[in-house]
């Protein structure tokens, strides 16, 4: 059976919810005996208010606030009355960093992924309302464990991007989001949206969300969730267009106004400047041999087809072959597409097509077919 829920997962594109299919021991247990668990250890919250306002409720804008988990059900119990606008969020938390002592609830071999030990897991504890605005995430694909409470899933195939109006350039480490505010019916009511797949889950559910999956998530009541992302064969090339975009998009706006920058830039994601972690990505992908698969396939046909300075092409060149010369022939890259941008009155529409999640590659297609 476990193989059966590994195979499905592993083959399919469209999100599968598999009912009352966990048989972990904390399914038994009560909002006390989580409390229990979690033995008065103090946890940050995202903090938020529902409050129906045109753009989605941004992470960044939230404030942490540090609550134990009785304070947690406590404040579900009597936020109605004392504090009705507002959620609290423990979310996206690696649980190895948290609770050791609940790793032993985990089983994803029970799923057919014997090699994801417990401590591949994240946890997500809200009460009701709090939510995550929707958005892709660029690796992997998904398995969520309902195991506490309800939480709604709005899921958008890919095929939906076009109406999801994605925000922003997509980096290292990042989530794609949406600028529709899914927490509000009234900004959403008159979209037009050719697919939308609405799942209630309910402890003991599992739900396979497919990679590049929209996805809006809210807690109908107290709930917790637990997931594990699965790695794919695609997922070293993804990271290393997002690192080298994150590279460029750095250096684009490093001269900009703040004001620019909050119109270019991953609300989640403002430390830009912040480059230390894409250095750490294209090394680890040099040494898996990225490089190779993906300089073949764009990187060459962008410096052969349509960078014809032949000091850039031989610097461009070197870049391919070494991280160290990446280093100090980067900015000739980012400068010369710079130029090449701001010279091209595409430049909006280069930036919203990267927007939309396959990041250099775009960029590059779009470059040759503008032959510029
Ligand atoms: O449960 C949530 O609030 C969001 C979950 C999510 O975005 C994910 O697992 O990718």
């Amino acid at each position: 059976m476990t193989e059966c829920y590994r195979n499905l997962i592993l083959n399919s594109n469209i999100p599968i919810v598999f009912h009352e299919s966990l048989n972990w021991n904390c399914l038994k247990w009560n909002s006390y005996d989580w409390c229990n668990s979690f033995q008065n250890k103090l946890l940050p919250f995202r903090c938020g208010k529902k409050i129906c306002q045109k753009s989605p409720y941004w992470e960044s804008l939230c404030e942490v606030e540090y609550h134990t988990m009785d304070e947690l059900v406590n404040f579900c119990n009597t936020a109605d009355q004392k504090k009705p606008n507002t959620w609290w969020y423990f979310d996206y938390k690696h649980i190895s960093e948290h609770f050791n002592n609940v790793l032993s609830i985990i089983s994803w071999s029970d799923v057919g992924f014997r090699e994801k030990g417990p401590e591949c897991s994240t946890i997500w504890i809200g009460s009701p309302g709090a939510h995550t605005p929707c958005h892709i995430d660029t690796y992997g694909c998904n398995v969520v464990a309902q195991v506490f409470g309800r939480k709604r899933w709005l899921l958008f195939p890919p095929t939906e991007t076009k109406h999801l109006k994605p925000t922003r350039v997509p980096y290292e480490e990042s989530s794609i989001y949406s600028n529709i505010n899914f927490s509000c019916f009234e900004q959403f009511k008159d979209e037009k949206f050719e697919n939308i797949y609405v799942i209630d889950l309910y402890p003991g559910d599992i739900l396979f969300v497919p990679p590049r999956w929209w996805h809006y998530v809210e807690n109908l009541s107290l709930a917790i969730s637990i997931n594990t992302w699965i790695s794919l064969k695609n997922d070293d090339i993804y990271r290393m267009e997002e690192a080298l975009v994150r590279y460029f998009i750095s250096s684009i706006t490093a001269t900009l106004s703040d004001d620019v920058k909050q119109i270019l830039l991953n609300p989640n994601e403002l430390d830009i400047e912040n480059n230390t972690k894409v250095f750490d990505v294209l090394n680890i992908c040099k040494n898996r041999n990225t490089w190779s698969r993906w300089k073949s396939r764009h990187f060459t046909y962008l410096i052969t087809k349509n960078l014809n300075t032949s000091k850039l092409k031989k610097k461009l060149a070197l870049f391919c072959t070494s991280s160290g010369i990446f280093i100090s022939t980067a900015p000739y890259i980012s400068w010369a597409i710079i130029l090449i941008l701001s010279y091209n009155e595409s430049f909006k529409f280069i930036l919203n097509n990267l927007c939309q999640g396959e990041s250099l590659k775009k960029l590059f297609n779009y470059l040759i077919e503008l032959k510029v």
